[in-house]
């Protein structure tokens, strides 16, 4: 890190003999995992730059931005309008943790087989060691799943700082007029909480802004279909975590940049891994940052991850918002008809998911379909069957957690998928 941080996570209150720990490990799993890499391009020096300074510099940034008003609103869930965040001068970050942190700590306050992604984000914050949890000045989270609904509850209870929005399980024309007045509550909480009004130009600046930085994601992602492929999968999964986190404007032109390479090594026939290198597609639960380990375990059995159907992935840019409204209340209807399309597996029926797996694994060129679920992550686990019985093509469905126990069980059924393709 470009300084000692020190002061400002004691004035956040985090264990800093504990947080000191958890830096030591994750830069040492980011030196194994991705710095080992080969041939990757000059434009991840930015991504890598960001990882190294995620719990220095971009916490500086959100403090500075503090001072000077704004605020800092926390999310778990990309049903979550960034737009509104954004047209009342906040930060919107993402508040779901990757890895095996604190299960002791939150296992005091949620059952044993809860999710790992629930029981990170409260073991991080049960352990002291989140400092953007300790920046937000409000929470918001969704009724999707069973696990959050009932874990922010508690988190409430913890942090006194949560705001739950109401998400239909179904689309129906009563559950889209449901979504529309909870999208404008959302606005009204927002602009009560800040002081500031959204107007037409704040809101149509924020959709343009959002729009950009999912072109920007999508742009990346098509050039994933290319063979030789032009960057690894690790790399792109960590652009798409990262999205979560960096100033919007920055990310989009620095994801651009990245993009203008990878052209550039397209047209030169250059890739990272050789052409002909087996394609596959990720599919199912989010990857909340650190979690590389699947990615990792694909890439180092000779196969490139070209895709992610997943909420850290397509599922978090795949739609934009129509941003041709000339009034507040229909930005609103846009945004709220934009966010209605995705395919969470909490939707019930989600008839679109299977759809989008086909049409990702066409366009990718995938020759086979990992089915990734987190253990005890109910939603994704049922569809994996659903969608396991009509997948016409290769399709491997595991479920697993954030620990690496079970690392060289996957990487054994990995390979052993692998040479089914071959
Ligand atoms: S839109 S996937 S971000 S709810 S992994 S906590 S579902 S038990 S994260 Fe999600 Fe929004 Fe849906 Fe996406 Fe529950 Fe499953 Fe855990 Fe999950």
């Amino acid at each position: 890190m470009a300084k000692d941080y020190t002061p400002l996570w004691q004035s956040l209150g985090l264990d800093l003999h504990k947080h000191e720990g958890l830096l030591t490990v994750l830069s040492e799993a980011y030196q194994n995992i991705y710095l080992s890499q080969k041939n990757r391009p000059e434009g991840m020096k930015y991504f890598d730059f960001v990882i190294s300074e995620v719990h220095g510099l971009r916490i500086e940034e959100l403090y500075d931005g503090k001072q000077q008003g704004k605020k800092v609103i926390g999310t778990f869930c990309v049903y979550v309008p960034e737009e509104l965040v954004l047209a009342v001068d906040g930060v919107y970050v993402g508040l779901c943790a990757g890895a095996d942190v604190g299960s002791e700590e939150a296992e005091r306050f949620i059952p044993r087989n809860t999710c790992a992604l629930i029981k990170a984000f409260m073991g991080f914050k049960l352990s002291g060691l989140c400092p953007y949890v300790e920046m937000t000045d409000l929470i918001v989270g969704e009724t999707t799943c069973d696990g959050k609904k009932k874990a922010y509850e508690i988190f409430d209870e913890i942090t006194k700082k949560m705001y739950v929005m109401e998400i239909p399980n179904m689309k129906n024309a009563s559950d889209k007029e449901l979504w529309e007045k909870e999208v404008i509550k959302f606005k009204e909480k927002l602009e009560a909480f800040t002081g500031k009004e959204i107007t037409l130009e704040n809101l149509k600046k924020a959709a343009i802004t959002v729009n950009q930085k999912r072109k920007a994601l999508q742009r990346l992602a098509a050039l994933r279909g290319h063979d030789p492929v032009p960057i690894s999968g690790l790399d792109a999964l960590l652009v798409n975590q990262i999205s979560f986190y960096d100033d919007p404007i920055r990310f989009t032109q620095k994801v651009n940049e990245l993009c203008d390479e990878l052209e550039e090594r397209v047209r030169k026939g250059e890739g990272v891994f050789p052409k002909g290198t087996p394609r596959i597609l990720i599919s199912g639960s989010p990857f909340a940052i650190p979690n590389w380990k699947l990615h990792a375990i694909v890439e180092s059995s000779g196969a490139v991850v070209v895709g992610e159907e997943s909420c850290v992935g397509a599922r978090n840019f795949r739609e934009l918002t129509d941003e041709s409204f000339s009034s507040v209340q229909k930005g609103i209807e846009n945004i709220a008809a934009r966010y209605l399309t995705i395919d969470c597996a909490c939707f019930t029926p989600n008839r679109e998911r299977p759809e989008h797996i086909m049409e990702m694994k066409e366009a990718l060129k995938a020759q086979g379909v990992i089915h990734y679920s987190l253990q005890f992550c109910t939603p994704y686990m049922m569809e994996a069957f659903k969608i396991e019985k009509q997948a016409n093509f290769p399709f491997l469905r595991i479920e697993t957690d954030y620990s690496m126990e079970d690392f060289g069980q996957l990487k054994t059924r990995v390979e052993a998928f692998l040479e089914t393709l071959r």
